[in-house]
């Protein structure tokens, strides 16, 4: 039994290894991004059972990340190989205050190759959320016809569909992100959207308001995340504003979404009333801000503990 499976491209994340403009940095570390295998592998480190269903490059990079997902206690069984195109790159450039901008080269990706009948049926029998974002349909609008598939598969094996915007204006443009993402809503149980991403789908940046608004939708759960102003939550007729939690130091701010996501995942699948899942999905985004990297930050269940100061731990 799958607990989360998430379909999405990953790719190789290359951090500068000093801040500043990116063409007076001579050194970048090759790690991992993508935004729905960060959310993978913040739920695997939380102790859930992950899936990631994706096409990668059949390269280096392409093997690189196939392993470490391995290696993060994801199954990679719905992964595949494509020859002819490369493993996607995203190098960043990091600003003294952890202000980020990316530079994508993933024009010819692996994910092109997806076709809706890859999918296989049996993999959604088993699971019990389906965690989708807008970057997949960003990458080409064929990517929707994938998505209306996952998600045909997942109402018929009662799999709860979350959704994350995830608005990359490098990628398309608000008009195309508004009309492509607001067809996926009325699909969604679960929804962890930016406050400036609600705006550019519904013309609303307020967290109650766009909460009046897609509860009418039928979303079960709704997280309108305001970065390091907090979030609102809702469930049920209950609201609440996740308390903010200070990050101990900003140093690279992407992947804090994705972080607050698998929190969320993991309360919701818990149980958990709607204050405890918003405290530790608020804690787990702050925690993911202060290591450089778009998912090294993601905790453990036991590193959450301590940063709320429920288990005292030994440090040496
Ligand atoms: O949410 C973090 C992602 O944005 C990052 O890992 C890279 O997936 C990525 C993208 O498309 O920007």
């Amino acid at each position: 039994k799958k607990d989360v499976i998430t379909i999405g491209e990953a790719m190789i994340a290359f951090n500068p290894s000093s801040t500043g403009p990116m063409k007076f940095v001579n050194g970048f570390e090759k790690n991992i991004g993508g935004a729905e295998l960060n959310v993978a592998i913040g739920c695997s480190r939380l102790g859930l059972q992950t899936g990631f269903i994706s096409k990668l490059g059949n390269d280096e990079f392409g093997k690189y990340i196939y392993n470490f997902a391995r290696g993060e206690g994801i199954d990679v069984s719905q992964i595949g190989f494509v020859d002819g195109y490369p493993t996607s790159l995203n190098f960043k450039e990091v600003m003294e205050d952890g202000n980020v901008r990316t530079f994508y080269y993933r024009d010819k990706s692996p994910v092109l190759e997806m076709e809706p009948e890859d999918l296989d049926e049996s993999y959604f029998e088993s699971a019990r959320v389906l965690h989708l974002t807008g970057i997949f349909p960003a990458i080409n609008p064929k990517n929707m016809a994938i998505f209306e598939r996952a998600i045909e598969l997942a109402k018929k094996h009662d799999v709860l569909v979350s959704f994350d915007p995830n608005i990359r204006l490098r990628m398309w443009s608000k008009e195309e992100a508004r009309e492509t993402l607001s067809t996926i809503l009325p699909h969604v149980d679960i929804l962890l959207a930016g406050d400036e991403e609600m705006e550019i789908i519904m013309g609303e940046n307020d967290p109650e308001a766009i909460i009046e608004k897609v509860k009418t939708l039928g979303i079960s759960y709704i997280a309108v995340k305001q970065g390091d102003k907090g979030a609102v939550v809702y469930h049920n007729g209950e609201l609440i504003h996740a308390p903010v939690v200070k990050a101990s130091k900003v140093v690279d701010t992407v992947g804090a979404g994705d972080g607050f996501d698998a929190g969320m995942l993991y309360g919701i699948l818990q149980d958990w009333p709607l204050e405890k899942i918003a405290t530790f999905a608020a804690t787990i985004g702050s925690m993911v801000v202060s290591v450089k990297g778009d998912n090294e930050g993601l905790p453990y269940y036991e590193d959450v503990q301590a940063r709320m100061g429920e288990i005292e731990r030994i440090e040496r």
